[in-house]
């Protein structure tokens, strides 16, 4: 009966106007990968000192539109996009009209709102690199077109809560189906992070660039960027979640281990991943030792749901393995589906997250964190975050979901170019964030045009390692070539037919409490956390505000 059920559910496939949405936000994300990634090996090779700029074109300008395109736009579109399909996928297929309504508000807000920011940076007027601290000042505009980015993704969420409501109204009582729950806490984790950072562009940044104000309080701004910023990697992070607790099993023919678990980790993701900012600014003055204290010990309790995935996602690997006939104690791990992009790309990602999470972990400590800050290891640690454990999990996803809304199916020679794809992406990825991990430890910068500090000796020991980072980059961009070429033929060439969109679904009927889908009450739990990390810091920035900055052009 249950695998039945199971069948008949995962036939359902998006319907055209739910698929169209889906699939702009999804055009727009690999679009701008594709340029990101080549401003990424152009700046790997500056590094190692392999090509010069021509005088036309400055390294810190394709650093800032890489950080922008690759860390902010690629990953807001693929997300929102993935969120609309799987909020569709499980609501029958379709999206409310309210849903569809706010969905392309939403989406021609954030289009209007990155072209002006990109006009900006290819202008050379926002070198401000992705972070864009104050003191640096890029031309209003382009704060003005990353507000608009965030407002439009704040539309498109709110269509995702509206498809929500409406589905809670039709089916009273009901848990929610699982995808839909995390998609939810998704957005409401990126309403509240997103709302410091409008604070911070609306009342700081424009009044300051636009020249009505003479100074800007540099501290509370980045204050406010890394409360914003700390969650940004959450809002990465929970969707390639949703791969892997939702769709994963079902692609390995197994079982969501514990649809309880799934939703309690999320709930702690949502409360936990806000208020932990001063994690990025350990080092900085102006901020009392007490309160990076907090911050760091509720860093460290944002660790725990990340475990719990961790837990369940070998549980679920194990199980599946064993019914399928793996014995003793490492059999079933030759049961699961390694020819399979849909698997091997998120599962690759996985790996990378062990590592990656253990230099989370060295990062949070405040004596490790004053060795690694500002030094390439951190650019180490978010390649291998969400340059590989999140990118590998998206791309992995859109091998299937590209296919599934445009009608077509995902052919055994493009899975296996795919494969090609991702084992060039892992392996790329690998070299360029050993080197990088290597090269932090020595003292080397982030976010430095090649020099070799007038031939100082200690810094020409850091070329060869440079390089190597350059030639990890090049890799990269031929897996992002691939990938582009891949998804085309996905969308456009590959035979008609129904690609599975696929949800997975727990053993039986499992017990969830209900409590976990109160979100009144979560939402209050994470004010009072905020107000117990912020309010006291934020007031004494304001009180005891240090003399402002005036603008800075550094390029
Ligand atoms: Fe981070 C800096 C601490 C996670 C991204 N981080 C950054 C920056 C980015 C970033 C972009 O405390 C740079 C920002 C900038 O430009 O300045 N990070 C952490 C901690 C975690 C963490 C404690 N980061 C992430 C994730 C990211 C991300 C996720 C993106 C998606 N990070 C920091 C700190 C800094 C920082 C400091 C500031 C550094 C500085 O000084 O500037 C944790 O949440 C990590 C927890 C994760 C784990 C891993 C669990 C493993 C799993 C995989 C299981 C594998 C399986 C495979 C199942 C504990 C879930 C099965 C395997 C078989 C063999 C069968």
């Amino acid at each position: 009966m249950l695998r039945l059920k199971t069948e008949q559910t995962n036939h359902v496939q998006v319907d055209k106007p739910s698929a169209r949405l889906s699939l702009a936000f999804i055009i727009v994300a690999f679009a701008s990968l594709s340029v990101g990634a080549l401003a990424g090996m152009l700046q790997g090779m500056v590094r190692g000192g392999v090509i010069h700029l021509p005088s036309w074109i400055n390294y810190y300008q394709i650093l800032t539109a890489h950080g922008v395109l690759l860390g902010l736009v690629f990953t807001t579109y693929f997300i929102v996009g993935f969120l609309f399909s799987g909020m569709a996928r499980t609501n029958g297929g379709s999206l409310t009209k309210t849903a569809l309504r706010f969905g392309w508000t939403g989406f021609y807000t954030m289009l209007i709102g990155t072209l002006m920011a990109a006009f900006e940076i290819i202008r050379n007027n926002a070198s401000v690199l992705y972070t864009f601290y104050a003191p640096l000042k890029a031309e209003p505009a382009f704060y003005i077109g990353s507000a608009l980015l965030v407002v439009g993704s704040w539309l498109a969420g709110y269509g995702m809560i509206a498809n929500y409501v409406a589905w809670k109204k039709n089916h009273k009582g009901q848990r929610s189906p699982l995808f839909a729950y995390m998609a939810i806490a998704t957005v409401a984790l990126w309403q509240v992070a997103t709302t410091p950072l409008a604070i911070e562009v609306l009342f700081q940044l424009i009044p300051w660039s636009m020249g009505w104000v003479p100074t800007v309080n540099v501290i509370l701004s980045r204050t406010l960027f890394w409360f914003f910023g700390h969650p940004l990697v959450y809002f990465w992070l929970m969707p390639a979640y949703i791969g892997w607790y939702v769709c994963v099993p079902r692609i390995i023919g197994g079982k969501i281990f514990s649809d309880a678990l799934s939703r309690v980790a999320f709930v702690l993701l949502l409360l936990f991943s806000i208020p932990v900012g001063f994690h990025h600014q350990l080092m900085e003055p102006g901020i009392s030792p007490a309160w990076k204290m907090i911050h760091v010990a509720l860093t460290l309790i944002v660790v725990l749901p990340s475990l719990m995935t961790a837990f369940s996602m070998f549980a679920t690997f194990e199980t599946t393995g064993r019914a399928k006939g793996g014995r003793g104690l490492y059999g079933w791990f030759k049961h699961l589906p390694w020819t399979d992009v849909r698997f091997f790309a998120p599962f690759i990602g996985m790996l990378f997250f062990i590592p990656a999470g253990t230099g989370g972990i060295i990062n949070a400590s405040n004596q490790l964190n004053a060795v690694v800050h500002n030094t390439i290891w951190v650019t180490g640690h978010f390649h291998i975050t969400v340059g590989a454990a999140v990118a590998l999990t998206f791309y992995g996803i859109a091998y299937w979901l590209v296919p599934h809304l445009t009608g077509r199916t995902l052919t055994k020679k493009a899975n296996r170019v795919a494969m090609v794809q991702i084992v060039f992406w892992s392996v790329g990825m690998f070299i360029m964030s050993t080197a990088m991990h290597y090269l932090g430890l020595q003292g080397v910068p982030r976010r430095t045009d090649y020099t070799d500090y007038m031939n100082n000796a200690e810094a020409l020991s850091w070329i060869p390692w440079q390089r190597v980072m350059g030639f990890g980059g090049g890799l990269l961009f031929v897996s992002a070539v691939l990938l582009i070429g891949v998804l085309i033929y996905l969308g456009k060439f590959a035979p008609k037919g129904n690609e599975e969109y696929p949800i997975g679904e727990t053993d039986g009927e499992q017990y969830t409490p209900a409590i976990l889908e109160r979100w009144p009450v979560w939402l209050s739990v994470l004010a009072v956390l905020i107000i117990l990390a912020y309010a006291m810091p934020i007031m004494e920035q304001i009180q005891h505000a240090p003399p402002g900055s005036p603008p800075l052009r550094t390029w």
